[in-house]
């Protein structure tokens, strides 16, 4: 309510948030978090809270009027289409030189994500977080992390037959005849219920396609885990629709929030302001460092340091596609909840996740996300002439990726005398090198903050979401931001209330 005061405000409902609000809540700290996109609890006319990759609707995008798909082809024909404008859940926010992907509503990146549940390999983890403890890390915070996500990992004897991984299947053929490791993945996805549903008794969600536009049935989303138990301790409320514009000073060491209360076409039907003794930015890689670089540019925040908007990566992502021999099919009907990945991280700089195509019909291809050791970083900046927050990335920095990428495609095509796909991402162009769907960094660990996120020069201010890290996690990100924020909010409950 407009006026209220409360102990800890936490701006963002993905995973760091979801973590404060757990930790602070079980803590005896009452939370109000605020997000910015919708709550995706209610069913729509058609009986599912969440529209289907084939057939996006008003559901699927946030504010466009067309959706922006990240294959944007298929066999050379463009497949966008017109949607009505709306508060939708899969942000493509075009950054400049990128077009970073996000999901938008209680649960942030959880609601749009395919659940991939990674643990970096110990020896790249100092290379990640180098000023963070790793063995605290990894006999504390990931088993927390993995513990609190609900992770879990295909079985393996019903990976082998199952219909919908045969495209798996055939990447560890191609992978393992090249003489690259292959890995299963762990992921959050109910993997008893992907076996219901292949068997036929369950309502579909991996098998019917289901992923980029929210998943209806076998996803454990942050709404299932950390959102679930943190609600269940009756200390934590969510306001869905309203956005956080400002964050400022305000008498006895309080701070003043301003909030937009949103409709469902993106318009603003109220602004509230309150009070905060401890505010956590939690709003993502891009959302944090955007309010950030604008509320210190425009002097609401003036003790905020220069490191504020440095330190962006985009997990050097980059996908390809490959067209296999007609003896090679992937299978009509694919999981969208990926559950492989080629690891050439060491010698390659890349890890490719054997990702899915479900497009419901035999498509001969085989499709990939790479995680690649790119080494540019962006900068976030204030640009006074627009009142936007410009992030300088450059199509060009995507080269170094494709080339780790292809230190596992080009050999896999030498081997299997096959060719790169050129039809997903525009007319021959094999390279989806425009986008992102792990942004990170903008407020880095012990840079813009402390070495526990707490921001400098303004106490009960900290960040603890992707925007700690500096870019690059060498796999999937999500584990990693998660086992962070246990790390962080367990020290500053220990240390600051
Ligand atoms: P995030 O989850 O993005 O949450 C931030 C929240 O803050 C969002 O709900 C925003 O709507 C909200 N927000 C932003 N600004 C404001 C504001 N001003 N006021 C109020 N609310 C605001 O942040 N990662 C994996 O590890 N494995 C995968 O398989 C995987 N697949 C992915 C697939 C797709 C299509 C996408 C888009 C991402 C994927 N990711 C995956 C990335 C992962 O979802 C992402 O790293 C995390 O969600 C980031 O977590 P944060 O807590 O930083």
């Amino acid at each position: 309510e407009p006026g209220a005061h409360v102990p800890a405000l936490v701006i963002g409902t993905g995973y760091g948030g979801s973590v404060a609000a757990l930790r602070l809540a079980q803590a005896g700290v009452d939370v109000h978090m605020i997000e910015m996109g919708m709550a995706w609890d209610t069913p729509g006319s058609d009986g599912k809270i969440f529209a289907n990759t084939t057939s996006p609707d008003h559901r699927s995008y946030w504010l466009r009027t067309r959706t922006k798909q990240p294959l944007s082809n298929f066999l050379g024909f463009p497949i966008d289409k017109d949607v009505p404008r709306y508060t939708g859940i899969l942000d493509a926010e075009e950054m400049g030189g990128i077009i970073v992907y996000q999901g938008r509503g209680v649960g942030g990146g959880s609601l749009v994500n395919g659940g991939m549940a990674v643990t970096p390999k110990r020896e790249n983890f100092a290379a990640v977080l180098p000023s963070v403890d790793a063995a605290q890390m990894y006999s504390v915070y990931y088993p927390r992390a993995n513990a609190g996500l609900g992770v879990g990992t295909v079985d393996p004897t019903w990976f082998e037959t199952a219909d919908c991984y045969q495209y798996a299947r055939v990447g560890r053929k191609h992978a393992q005849r090249s003489g690259f490791p292959f890995v299963f993945v762990p992921d959050v996805y109910d993997w008893d219920y992907m076996e219901q549903e292949a068997a036929g008794t369950v309502p579909k969600s991996a098998l019917a396609g289901e992923i980029l536009y929210g998943n209806n049935y076998g996803k454990k989303s942050l709404q299932k885990t950390y959102l679930a138990r943190a609600k269940a301790t009756g200390r934590v409320s969510i306001s869905p629709l309203h956005k956080v514009t400002s964050v400022a000073p305000a008498t006895g060491g309080r701070y003043t929030v301003v909030i937009d209360q949103l409709n469902t076409t993106g318009g603003t039907t109220a602004t509230k302001t309150v009070t905060a003794d401890r505010v956590f930015f939690a709003a993502g890689s891009v959302g944090t460092s955007k309010l950030l670089v604008r509320l210190k540019a425009t002097g609401a925040l003036p003790g905020l340091n220069s490191e504020v908007g440095k330190g962006w990566g985009d997990n050097g992502n980059v996908m390809c596609g490959r067209a296999n021999h007609l003896w090679d099919p992937t299978g009509a009907v694919q999981s969208s909840i990926p559950c492989s990945g080629i690891d050439n991280w060491a010698a390659g700089g890349a890890f490719a996740e054997v990702a899915p195509l479900p497009t419901g019909i035999e498509t001969f291809a085989s499709f990939y996300l790479s995680i690649t050791k790119n080494p540019h970083r962006a900068q976030f900046s204030y640009n006074a002439g627009t009142g936007n927050v410009d992030l300088n990335w450059q199509t060009a920095w995507k080269q170094p990726s494709i080339d780790m990428a292809k230190t596992i495609f080009d050999k896999i095509n030498a081997k299997e005398g096959t060719i790169y796909r050129t039809d997903l991402f525009g007319t021959y162009k094999i390279w989806g090198d425009h986008l992102t769907y792990h942004p990170l960094g903008g407020a880095v660990l012990n840079k813009a903050t402390d070495n526990y996120g707490r921001l400098h020069g303004h106490p009960g201010l900290y960040v603890i979401d992707g925007a700690l890290i500096p870019g690059n996690t060498s796999v999937n990100p999500f584990v990693t931001i998660t086992a962070l924020a246990e790390r962080n909010i367990e020290e500053i409950i220990a240390a600051d209330l």
